[in-house]
């Protein structure tokens, strides 16, 4: 069993989370046993026939959520999540991972995880469904244990960290991945990173408020922080989407960071792996891609559509990389 924490307690499946139900296609480990519950066999559609848990390297897969009720809110939370392989790349080594979490005062939470797995050594698809599977457990765990917001924020982090550092063979490179991750109620988040996976604000009514909430771990990132080169000048050059911080073995001081943020119902908050912010990195250009959900007045946008828009813009522009969006409103209870 290549996965640490989840081999003694599976991950929550997602598919027994979800309200609005989920879709995948072209998995690739089809016949495989199921890395999550150890007996099912994975199907054709890359889901495991007796847990649903969702395969590494799945081409394309969408799953959407409804935080459950609130006794105390009159807020609610609505996500979906979309990944895809896009164009070019051989398969899909991003994952993510959308689900409901309980506190141990019974306050409903959600922890959402997206990581890009690093393709230029081995094992990056099974690094990053590790790392998110890993992540939800742990966090889901924490959460029902009593950690608070930023406390489960900080294990689910440091569990994906050590499962993947777990994969690495005796010799030989090491899987890596990167990971963004927000665990929120429906007040705020707390949104954790390693890598150049990102988190963004978006506000669809005022798309000039909208903005990026993580800092990348990139090369380009590190030399205009510290003045080195000016921002136009660090994105052309060769280097600059190499990351300087992942999930691995082999990686240097891998403590994600993390960042807190207050939720109103004018926003929503992104989750992104680089093949969609590559492509589509103006925080304004990719609010005006979520759409008003004609059908929900409570929610300020259509997750699903605004999930499924991201990343087939990402993938218009030329999909040459695996493109993966979360997408998560808060809105007013109707
Ligand atoms: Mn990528
Ligand atoms: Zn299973």
């Amino acid at each position: 069993m290549p996965i640490e924490p989840a081999s003694a307690s599976p991950a929550p499946s997602a598919s027994s989370s979800v309200s609005g139900g989920s879709s995948v296609s072209g998995g690739s480990s089809d016949g495989a046993t199921c890395s999550a519950c150890g007996s099912g066999a994975v199907g054709e559609d890359g889901r495991c026939g007796d847990c649903g848990h969702l395969a590494a390297g799945v081409e394309h897969a969408e799953e959407t959520l409804e935080l459950p009720e609130d006794p105390s809110g009159d807020l609610v939370v609505h996500g979906a999540g979309v990944t895809d392989r896009g164009h070019r790349r051989r398969r899909n080594e991003d994952a993510f991972a959308l689900t409901r979490a309980v506190t141990a005062e019974g306050t409903p939470v959600v922890v959402a995880v997206v990581c890009d797995g690093v393709a230029s050594v081995p094992g990056g698809a099974t690094a990053s469904r590790t790392a998110c599977d890993v992540a939800v457990a742990a966090g889901h765990e924490a959460l029902s244990g009593g950690q608070d917001l930023e406390e489960a924020a900080a294990t689910a982090a440091d569990a994906a960290r050590r499962a993947v550092a777990a994969l690495a063979p005796a010799a030989g490179s090491s899987p890596a991945c990167t990971y963004v991750a927000a665990v929120l109620d429906t007040e705020r988040a707390v949104i954790s990173w390693a890598g150049d996976s990102r988190a963004y604000w978006l506000s669809p009514a005022r798309p000039d408020e909208s903005g990026v909430l993580t800092e990348d771990d990139s090369w380009a990132a590190e030399m205009v922080a510290a003045g080195i080169v000016e921002a136009e000048d660090a994105l052309s050059d060769p280097r600059a989407h190499v990351i300087t911080r992942w999930l691995a073995a082999d990686a240097p001081d891998v403590v994600a960071r993390h960042r807190g943020w207050p939720l109103d119902d004018t926003g929503v908050l992104l989750l992104c792996s680089d093949g969609v912010w590559n492509h589509l990195p103006d925080p304004a250009v990719l609010a005006a891609l979520l759409t008003a959900d004609e059908g929900a007045e409570e929610s300020p946008v259509d997750v699903h559509a605004g999930a499924l828009a991201l990343v087939d813009a990402a993938l218009h522009e030329g999909g040459h990389d695996n493109a993966t969006a979360i997408v998560l409103a808060v809105a007013a209870r109707g």
